[in-house]
């Protein structure tokens, strides 16, 4: 794995402000599929099959079951080397933030508290008509495509669809992010789907130092400051023991983190 540049170690080491914007690659380590690689989950499925919710009301049962797969894999699987390291930068800069296209909660589930969800979680459910959150266990216990015990209306993923909105929240807290960030990095994505993609180009327009983390170059990887190709289960914890343990206790007293 290429050593990143004394020009990062620099950055990382005066840096105050520093954001994490990730997708699928970020937990594939974990052994959750991703969804544009050659065993990715779209070379099985269509997304417009899918994920969206034309497709949903017309057959809530296929829908359902390939949610129900996926619950299955990501309550079998453990956060990874990356997802733990980027919960150790939290601790470490005074402003940090993940900014995650991932509906897996491996992040959260790393110890990051600081976690914008752009396309939701799939440990949360809600109706349809109502708007009543149910667990996963409730939806795993039910036979057929879960219905609302209070309006019988049909419960769905809280997960953002195609052609559905982000949730306004998590898209201003991520955009904010993106625009005062001093680092930014991307990680395990292939920054094609949008309104997330816009990200890594905001946090550049505004002046941020710009590095991705990928196992092959993107789509983006021309508009990077600097490219780290390998593993981010590698990259990033050899990233954090080259820049920054020296200056990480003196950080964590600095900022009482
Ligand atoms: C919307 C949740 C407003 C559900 C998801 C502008 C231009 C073109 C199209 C559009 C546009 N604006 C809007 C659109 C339409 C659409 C879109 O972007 N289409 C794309 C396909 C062209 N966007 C939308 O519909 C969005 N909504 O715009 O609303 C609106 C409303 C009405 C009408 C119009 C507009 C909503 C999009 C959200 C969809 N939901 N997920 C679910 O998961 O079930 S998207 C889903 O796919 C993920 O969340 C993620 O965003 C995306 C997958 O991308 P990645 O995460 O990057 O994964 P991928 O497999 O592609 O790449 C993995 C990368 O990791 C690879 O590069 C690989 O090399 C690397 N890697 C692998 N292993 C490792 C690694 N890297 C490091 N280490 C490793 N070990
Ligand atoms: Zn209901």
């Amino acid at each position: 794995m290429k050593p990143c540049t004394s020009e990062l170690t620099t950055r990382l080491r005066t840096a105050e402000n520093v954001v994490a914007f990730s997708g699928a690659g970020i937990s594939s380590e974990s052994g959750v599929p991703t969804f544009r690689g050659t065993d990715g989950i779209w070379s099985k499925f269509k997304p417009e099959e899918l994920a969206n919710f034309d497709a949903f009301m017309s057959n809530p049962e296929l829908v359902w079951e390939w949610y129900r797969h996926r619950k299955e894999i990501i309550s079998r699987v453990q956060p990874n080397a990356a997802h733990r390291a980027l919960a150790r930068m939290e601790q470490i800069y005074r402003r940090f933030a993940v900014i995650t296209q991932n509906i897996d909660n491996l992040h959260q589930r790393a110890g990051s508290r600081t976690v914008h969800e752009l396309h939701g979680n799939i440990e949360r459910n809600y109706c349809t008509g109502c708007g009543k959150y149910y667990s996963n266990d409730f939806i795993l216990a039910q036979e057929r495509a879960p219905r609302c015990p209070s309006c019988n209306s049909l419960i769905r993923p809280d997960v953002v669809w195609f052609g559905e909105l982000l949730p306004e929240d998590a898209w201003k807290a991520s955009v904010a992010a993106a625009e005062t960030a001093q680092v930014f990095f991307v990680i395990g994505t292939s920054a094609v789907v949008y309104p997330a993609a816009s990200l890594p180009s905001i946090a550049k327009r505004s002046g941020a130092y710009v590095v991705e983390i990928n196992i092959e170059t993107t789509e983006f990887s021309m508009k990077a400051d600097e490219v780290l190709l390998g593993k981010a289960g590698e990259v990033l914890p050899a990233l954090i023991s080259q820049s920054l343990s020296h200056t990480e206790h003196e950080r964590a007293q600095r900022y009482g983190k």
